[in-house]
């Protein structure tokens, strides 16, 4: 049996770790993380975990030091690396937005012509600007962008707005959004077959865990009468088990359904006779 470990760089420590971590042990890899250490091997699967500034990600894996990466998709666009983007994780969610001073008044993208603009993102904001015929000029700046209309650094920046609280708080409204971003898996190009065969392992599991945390179990009681009329609203994995109570004439239903699809049926569902609604979480879910 083959031993050859793949080896995967997560941020150390940042906004990206904490959820990093928790999908690699939802997907029942185990291993230790502290504060300290910089590599870290795990127990029960043949991966080595990389702990490094989420700068360095891409690179890395570019360059094979290491196989796999989570990263912001931010980064990596602004970075430019040759990697294989393999699966967005749905966390860390955020956008590259335009923001101005709140005084000024904005018409469209034609404002920021011949303007300046400060960014931690040159290389995705010129593209943007470029695209939609702007003529400004960039200054990359590498911290607190935020503050630089106010010491006169720039007339407007481009920069991460996650809850628009920071924009709000430095005097500035945010005017149009330039990229979308999330945490997303990233590979080598390169892979031996023995480590593309671990990572379809990976994806497998975190398939399983992204499914089930859209998913809700749901279990609820109903007399007999009104059992089709419910059934009729579940839009269950296949139809839903009907299990009977001691009670004659009720019954237990059990179901799957997707967590929008259940706030959008719970009113009808009460209303068609189910009561003791029970909603579980599910912890993985293989189709
Ligand atoms: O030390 P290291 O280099 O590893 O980390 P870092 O400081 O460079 O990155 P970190 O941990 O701050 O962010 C890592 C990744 O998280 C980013 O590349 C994004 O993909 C993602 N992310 C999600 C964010 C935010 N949300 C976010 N809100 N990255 C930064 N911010 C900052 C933003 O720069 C601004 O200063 O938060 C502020 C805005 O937040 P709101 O909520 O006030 O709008
Ligand atoms: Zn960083």
């Amino acid at each position: 049996m083959s031993t050859e470990n793949i080896r995967i760089a997560i941020q150390k420590s940042g906004r990206l770790s904490e959820d990093s971590l928790k999908l690699f042990k939802e997907c029942g890899i185990k291993f230790e993380a502290h504060g300290s250490k910089l590599r870290s091997v795990s127990s029960n699967f043949p991966i080595e975990f990389l702990f490094l500034r989420d700068d360095d990600i891409p690179g890395y894996v570019e360059d094979g030091v290491a196989d796999l990466g989570v990263i912001g998709l931010n980064v990596l666009m602004e970075q430019k690396r040759k990697v294989e983007i393999v699966k967005e994780l749905g966390f860390s969610k955020c956008r590259l937005s335009l923001a101005i001073p709140r005084n000024e008044v904005y018409t469209d993208l034609s404002y920021f012509n011949g303007k300046s603009i400060a960014t931690s993102y040159p290389n995705l904001t010129d593209s943007f600007l470029k695209a939609n015929g702007v003529k400004a000029e960039t200054h990359e700046i590498s911290g607190s962008v935020e503050i630089a209309p106010s010491i006169g650094l720039a007339d407007g920046i481009c920069d991460i707005v996650s809850t628009g609280g920071t924009l709000l708080s430095n005097g500035l409204k945010e005017v149009a959004e330039v990229f979308q971003s999330q945490a997303v898996l990233i590979s080598n190009k390169q892979l031996s077959k023995s480590k593309k065969d671990l990572l379809d392992k990976i994806i497998f599991r975190i398939d399983a865990v992204q499914k089930g945390q859209n998913a809700k179990y749901v279990v609820l009681n109903a007399s007999e009468e009104n059992i089709p009329k419910i059934i009729a609203l579940l839009p269950g994995m296949r139809s839903p088990s009907v299990v009977p109570l001691a009670e004659k004439g009720w019954f237990s239903l059990h179901s799957v359904i997707s967590e929008n699809d259940f706030w959008e049926i719970i009113e009808s569902l009460r209303v068609a006779g189910a009561e003791g609604i029970l909603v579980l979480p599910i912890e993985k879910m293989i189709l």
